[in-house]
């Protein structure tokens, strides 16, 4: 449809002629505004473009009138360009105007970029220009075209990886500064870990990994109350700063009893545990430790299986009849809604082992790939992958990898991701539509499941109203040039903005962290704390935290940085 070129807002510029709807290719040529003066020492030799699609009238106007007052050449052609202007922020329909390859040349900016022309002292090499695509998750494989452009200061550095520039408040944002961990503050003697700082590898690795095989054993036979015992002395290990040369050292720091103490003593004696040591060697525990980790067999189900006779994979494809073809034509599942039977939250189906026994069908027939540990780059890869993803069919999303990634791990079993809008409604239904959107793509092959947001039921334990998440199965596309073909377990959690730290907090672990912060909540808060919110026992009065820090700050407890949050071995 033909549009009419808006009324300039000043009569300076009324030499601009009419463009078409979408581009400049209708307005006369660039020898018609010969008489723009320019401030040449700001911009020398810079030709603008601007794609008047997702503009307003008065914007474009606007636009034409700094343009004709500081810029060289207005061109109306897009190729001659070095700066393209545009509202647009997706990529889909930036190649409506120029193709990709185009756009890999050249500067391509939001029109706000051109506001600081305004100020003939401005130099834009200084200036915080508004990009199109933000230049943090520049794509280095692309080629972007602002990198190019930056290699000469002027123009900022084009990323082609995430495509959208929608506004999100600062506190969904992480902290521009870290917030520094005060060590002093916590005392490895606390009762509770989140009162403790506990590294990734701590002085006493080789003991807490010693204890580890016990409380796995213990898991794995059903004997959870002794495993928790052994959870909780491990997490006191981890946070003790010195190397222990004497029980008498930590004889008296809290879970480490007298039965814990004695193997602490016999570790420092002779370099392991006797009963650590028996347990790696029986033909029981391997099995069940091997058949636990297929996604779907818990402790209970690995028993009976063990006791059925099975010991190897092999057994196992052929009680459950594994056929290789069926996995790879198995079509994603998602319906498996709430109310799905096997589904009462990951930890209760998992402690129940009530999983669809179909899906241990499936995570036998991808065990191999997803045994495989995933290092930090893959795992930064998916999240950009997914996040481009989501912001084609929901732009302003925010999210952080959470899990064992945040806390330093240098590889992970899988991808834990958590997602908010800082525009609450839109976040309703988003977890299915991504899901949705990358198995489109061909990325995600299989959901484990899918949980919505619900209603809200005041008996539910939980503030299960406010997440939606989906298990999966993904790869990455075979333009990452980190593909290769190997299948991840993804988990993507939508958090409702008010609960996004909560979510954040949750789901960065480790296990013992978690379990003390709803301890310490309820025990000294009166606050009932979870990934899905913080509420007052006595009035259910909800808290919204602003930041990640302010989830610490209410609880009353120091902050402690995820990498400080390795209570467990
Ligand atoms: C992992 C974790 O390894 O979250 O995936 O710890
Ligand atoms: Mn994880
Ligand atoms: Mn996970």
């Amino acid at each position: 449809m033909p549009f009419k070129r808006p009324a300039p807002l000043e009569a300076s510029s009324s030499n601009l002629s009419s463009p078409s709807d979408s581009h400049l290719e209708d307005i006369e040529g660039p020898s018609k505004r010969s008489k723009i003066s320019l401030p040449t020492k700001v911009l020398p030799d810079i030709k603008l473009y601007v794609i008047q699609a997702k503009l307003s009238s008065p914007r474009i106007a606007e636009l034409f009138t700094l343009a004709e007052k500081h810029c060289q050449k207005l061109c109306n052609d897009i190729d001659e360009a070095d700066v393209v202007v545009t509202a647009i922020s997706m990529r889909r329909r930036l190649e409506r105007h120029m193709s990709w390859e185009v756009a890999t040349t050249k500067a391509v900016v939001t029109p706000e970029w051109t506001l600081p022309c305004d100020c003939e002292e401005t130099d834009y090499g200084s200036t915080q220009s508004p990009v199109a695509y933000p230049s943090s998750s520049a794509s280095a494989a692309s080629g972007s075209p602002r990198q190019r452009k930056a290699s000469h200061g002027k123009i900022p550095p084009l990323d082609l990886s995430a495509e959208i520039r929608v506004e999100v408040p600062s506190h969904l944002l992480p902290p521009r500064d870290p917030v520094p961990t005060n060590l002093e503050r916590l005392t490895y003697t606390s009762r509770y870990a989140c009162q403790r700082a506990s590294p990734l590898l701590c002085p006493n690795q080789e003991l807490a990994l010693e204890l580890d095989i016990i409380r796995r054993s213990r898991a794995l036979e059903g004997e959870e109350r002794s495993a928790l015992s052994y959870a909780r002395a491990i997490s006191t290990v981890k946070a003790y700063p010195h190397r222990i040369k004497s029980v008498s050292q930590v004889q008296r720091l809290p879970h480490l009893g007298a039965k814990i103490s004695g193997l602490v003593e016999e570790f420092l004696d002779k370099g392991q545990i006797s009963e650590a040591r028996d347990i790696m060697t029986s033909e029981r525990f391997k099995t069940l430790t091997d058949f636990s980790s297929v996604y779907g067999i818990g402790p209970h189900t690995a028993r009976r299986l063990f006791d059925l006779g099975l010991r190897t994979f092999d057994d196992l494809e052929v009680y459950y009849g594994v056929d290789p073809a069926e996995v790879d034509t198995e079509l994603m599942e998602l319906e498996h809604e709430e109310n799905h039977p096997g589904w009462k939250g990951r930890k209760a189906a998992q402690q129940q082992d009530d999983f669809d026994e179909s899906w241990i069908k499936i995570a036998l027939g991808l065990r191999a790939d997803l045994s495989k540990k995933i290092p930090r780059d893959e795992v930064d890869e998916i999240s950009k992958v997914v996040m481009h993803e989501l912001e084609i069919i929901e732009p302003g999303c925010v999210s952080t990898i959470v899990g064992g990634y945040r806390r330093g791990k240098p590889e992970s079993n899988d991808a834990d991701i958590v997602f908010t809008h800082s525009d609450g409604p839109k976040v309703k239904g988003l977890c299915k539509r991504l899901v949705r959107q990358l198995h489109k793509q061909g990325m995600v092959s299989h959901v484990m499941h899918l949980s919505s947001f619900h209603g809200h039921n005041p008996l539910r334990t939980t503030h299960w109203d406010s997440l939606e998440k989906a298990l999966t199965v993904f790869t990455l596309p075979k333009s990452s040039s980190l593909y290769t073909g190997t299948r991840r377990r993804l988990d993507l959690i939508f958090a409702d903005p008010n609960v996004y730290w909560c979510a954040v907090v949750g789901w960065s672990g480790s296990i013992m962290f978690q379990r003390d912060l709803r301890q310490w909540a309820n025990d000294k808060c009166g606050i009932k704390f979870d990934s899905s919110g913080i509420t007052r026992r006595y009035d259910s009065k909800p808290f919204y935290p602003g930041t990640e820090k302010e989830v610490f700050d209410l609880l009353g407890l120091e902050w402690v940085d995820p990498t400080w949050r390795n209570t467990d071995v």
